[in-house]
């Protein structure tokens, strides 16, 4: 292991503002998105978006780092160069989705444990070879009636920090993302505790597998009420919520904390990252770790929807796509605001409220 590799990778991910784009949907996933915007569910369908999303002019003012699937890593531009190559031209940091999805968990109704450790060292040594750098595994914990259980915790917690080790003994940095889901009517306070145990947990294992922490990047969910919760904190009570919470359980060592975005509106995810850095920037406060975002949804709605899958609209889907990025990196200066959406008010395309008129 490389140990400065993964370290310098690992702050590149985090430096300048910057943040990841996910786009590491698996087929599932992207046909299912497809599908609600009308599109054609197809190899060729998924390969010409991804390609919209990567060619996105001046994306890299924004993004360090792009999460690809096992399809999207092996696929090409229509004149031939592949994604990795356009990435890394770009400035961009290639990465890959390594698990293979969460399944249900044996004796845990309700429950589910990502899987994809079998075989993983030979994946991960042939995704480096391809070009990738970091990796990216999710667990997802979901809250209700009596879960999360001890068990569920354990296993999932388990099983990223042997992916997390074995990332780094492959040169990759693992983006580690334990995900406590926002569906459900629970309270701020559900999340809170839930998101603190699997923390506990997860740096507990990372530090049983011997996972350097330097070199890797945390992904979580923030702390937030349930979607369908009678009472919605505000955007500053959240961002207060989800920092206080994070300071408790995620060690220093750690260079990037990489927000997922869990199904929030992209404005509102702005909102809140924007109002993180702000409350905890010096001279307000201090915190140990670069507070930045990996979101797929919150940052490709917009775009997603306005391409439909016509290449006419191309051009003005690569605008949302780029307009969402400059949010966000607005949003890790705590720069974030409403008015920023408005900027572009004459051409609505560029705001991503392609929907809205
Ligand atoms: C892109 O979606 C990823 C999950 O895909 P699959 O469910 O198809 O495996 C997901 O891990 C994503 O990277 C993160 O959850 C962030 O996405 P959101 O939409 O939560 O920002």
């Amino acid at each position: 292991m490389n140990a400065q590799a993964l370290i310098d990778t690992a702050e590149a991910l985090v430096a300048d503002d910057k943040g990841l784009l996910a786009m590491d949907e698996s087929n599932t996933t992207c046909n299912k998105r497809f599908a609600a915007a009308g599109i054609a569910q197809t190899e060729e369908t998924r390969r010409s978006y991804r390609e919209l999303l990567i060619t996105t002019p001046d994306l890299e003012e924004c993004i360090s780092g792009a999460i690809l699937y096992d399809e999207t890593i092996r696929q090409q531009t229509k004149d031939g160069t592949l994604f990795v190559e356009v990435l890394k031209d770009a400035g961009v940091i290639p990465g890959i989705k390594v698990d293979i999805g969460a399944k249900d968990l044996a004796g845990h109704p309700g429950e589910k444990v990502t899987e994809g450790l079998d075989g993983l060292r030979i994946r991960l040594h042939s995704y480096f070879e391809m070009g990738a750098r970091f990796a990216k595994w999710r667990a997802v914990i979901a809250l209700g009636d009596g879960i999360p259980s001890q068990g569920c915790i354990e296993a999932n917690a388990q099983a990223l920090a042997r992916y997390a080790a074995l990332c780094q003994e492959s040169g990759l940095v693992p983006v580690v993302e334990p995900e406590v889901l926002m569906d459900g009517d629970h309270g701020i306070e559900t999340c809170r505790a839930a998101t603190s145990e699997v923390l506990f947990r997860v740096f507990g294992e990372l530090h049983s597998q011997g996972v350097m922490l330097e070199g890797m990047i945390l992904k979580p969910n923030m702390v937030l009420p349930g979607l369908t919760c009678a009472t919605q904190e505000s955007v500053d009570e959240i961002a207060e919520a989800t920092v206080r919470c994070l300071l408790r359980m995620v060690p220093a060592a750690v260079p990037g904390i990489a927000f997922l975005s869990g199904g929030q509106d992209g404005t509102l995810a702005s909102a809140r990252l924007s109002a993180m850095n702000a409350r905890f920037k010096p001279p307000n406060a201090r915190v140990p770790w670069a507070l930045a975002f990996s979101f797929a949804r919150a940052i490709q709605n917009p775009a997603l929807e306005i391409w439909a899958g016509k290449e006419a609209n191309r051009s003005k889907a690569q605008k949302a796509l780029y307009h969402r990025a400059k949010c966000n990196r607005a949003a890790r200066r705590g720069e974030y605001s409403v008015a920023m959406e408005l900027v572009d008010a004459d051409d609505k395309f560029s705001a991503g409220l392609a929907h809205a008129g």
